[in-house]
């Protein structure tokens, strides 16, 4: 099993470093260095407008694929329907493909044009 052991992830730091540091009293003091694992970069999936897709559609959608209660899914839609978009939800780089593919599957599979995005933020 030889060949697996470079398969195997290095351990991620998961808090700051600390290095003891000797001050006059010879106590030991823990210094907190800066952290060094950056936040994964999330992205936002952004559902567009257009003519032709039912309200009751992207409502659905909406409530199906983003886990939004009907109220609000429907603000969602509304303001998408206003405003030509708005964001549905913020999610790893993965899961918001995924996202953006279930949405596309499910109007595509009921003929009707709806697309949305995923971009990254901030
Ligand atoms: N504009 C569409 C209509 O009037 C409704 C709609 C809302 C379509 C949101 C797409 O992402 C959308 N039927």
């Amino acid at each position: 099993m030889e060949f697996m052991a470079s398969k195997i992830p290095k351990p991620v730091p998961v808090a700051p470093k600390v290095r003891p540091k000797e001050d006059d009293g010879g106590s030991v003091v823990l210094e907190r260095r800066t952290q060094k694992t950056k936040p994964p970069q999330m992205y936002q999936v952004v559902m567009l407008n257009d003519d032709y897709t039912p309200m009751e559609f992207v409502v659905v959608v909406i409530q199906e694929f983003f886990n939004k209660d009907r109220e609000t899914a429907t603000q969602i839609m509304l303001k998408i329907h206003l405003d030509g978009k708005a964001v549905c939800g913020v999610f790893s780089r993965d899961v918001a493909a995924t996202k953006v593919d279930q949405v596309q599957a499910a109007a595509k599979e009921a003929g009707h044009p709806l697309q949305c995005v995923s971009e990254p933020i901030e």
